[in-house]
């Protein structure tokens, strides 16, 4: 029996974390009798009275937000993190150790308009986003290790308010995700001589078969080794540690390509897609990280319709991530999609 990774069982490895995925192709035949996402409220208004995020109400914390008429920032009313928490004495026994942790969290609305999302905001107004979060990056990195930039969209993936926002949690260490990828790439880059983004960026954007949108700054791809049914990551194709890093051109280029590739996503099952996205680069100390790549991970889980999802559970919290299209089959439905937003063309 010759292999056909487009129907038999395999594992694929991330270079980034050093796991594996156990990819399943055919298993999307299985039949579906189990939970079914509700359906989405039609359409919002451009104002909300009772939204905690819209320009001029009164947030939960009682802060009252300005007559914000861009994209505007905020202190966290409920922060995970907290400037001044006082140190941590050592633990006494290895097995019950802890650290005291130092940071701050703020919201970030993209826009004054409760009924957008950035997908349907335009490329000057991503633009606009993106150059905040560049300034947060410099601002907050200069008093914290990690500067974590992201977005959770959708009820499915527990946003907890529709107004188009993302969030931005600073901390003094280094959290155990980008640890790892921290490690993985400065193992590849000690062995092979180049950072490991930047050679996959362009191994992919050579071969195309997993490139969902590119342009002359950016690829956005399903990698090789993807958990969720339609995971992408962007890549930028020059070496950048971090968004500070990007050129005026590399950041308008940044704002289209991001139009286009969550104009694909919600094209996919005529839907405001759903995911969590965050922004990866260097960790902002001291170090020399010439190893590092910036990239964004897009994490959706919706898997066959706009109304049943992935669930990560049994096998993937016990044994290993799994996943039942493959990366390739994901990529050219996304990249077949037209890229004008579905919305636009029924109004
Ligand atoms: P999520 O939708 O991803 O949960 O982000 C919303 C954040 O906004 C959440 O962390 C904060 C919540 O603490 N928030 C405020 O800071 N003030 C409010 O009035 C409402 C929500
Ligand atoms: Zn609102």
């Amino acid at each position: 029996m010759r292999f056909d990774p487009g129907d038999h069982p395999h594992r694929r490895y991330n270079p980034l974390t050093g796991d594996w995925v156990l990819v399943s192709p055919s298993r999307t035949q299985r039949p579906w009798q189990g939970r079914v996402e509700g359906p989405q409220r039609a359409t919002r208004p451009k104002y909300d009275a009772d939204c905690y995020l819209c320009p001029g109400n009164t947030r939960a914390g009682g802060a009252r937000n300005p007559e914000y008429k861009t994209t505007f920032v905020s202190t966290n009313d409920f922060a995970a993190l907290l400037p001044d928490t006082s140190e941590m004495a050592a633990s006494a026994h290895p097995l019950l150790s802890a650290k005291g942790e130092r940071g701050t969290c703020r919201v970030v609305c993209f826009s004054p308009r409760h009924d957008l999302t950035l997908a349907e905001m335009s490329v000057t107004e991503i633009r606009v986003v993106m150059d905040v979060c560049v300034a947060q990056t410099v601002e907050l990195g200069r008093h914290y290790r990690w500067v974590q930039i992201f977005e959770n969209k959708g009820e499915s993936m527990g946003c907890s308010n529709p107004h188009p926002h993302g969030q931005i949690w600073a901390g003094s260490a280094l959290p155990s995700l980008p640890a790892k990828e921290d490690g993985q790439q400065r193992a590849y880059f000690q062995a092979n001589g180049v950072p490991m983004l930047v050679g996959y960026a362009e191994l992919e954007a050579a071969r195309q078969e997993r490139v969902v949108v590119d342009n002359d700054y950016w690829v956005a791809l399903v990698p090789y080794w993807a958990l969720w049914p339609f995971e992408t990551l962007l890549l930028p194709r020059r070496h950048l540690l971090r968004l500070p890093d990007l050129s005026g051109a590399e950041l308008d280029a940044l704002a289209r390509i991001l139009k286009g590739l969550l104009t694909r996503y919600d094209n996919l099952f005529e839907t405001s897609f759903p995911y969590s996205m965050g922004w990866h680069g260097a960790p902002t100390d001291e170090g020399d990280y010439p190893y590092w790549q910036l990239h964004a991970h897009f994490y959706p889980p919706l898997l066959r319709s706009a109304t049943v999802k992935k669930f990560m559970v049994g096998y993937e919290m016990l044994a290993e991530a799994q996943r039942d299209l493959t990366a390739e089959s994901a990529a050219e439905r996304l990249r077949a999609l037209p890229e004008s937003h579905y919305r636009d063309r029924s109004r």
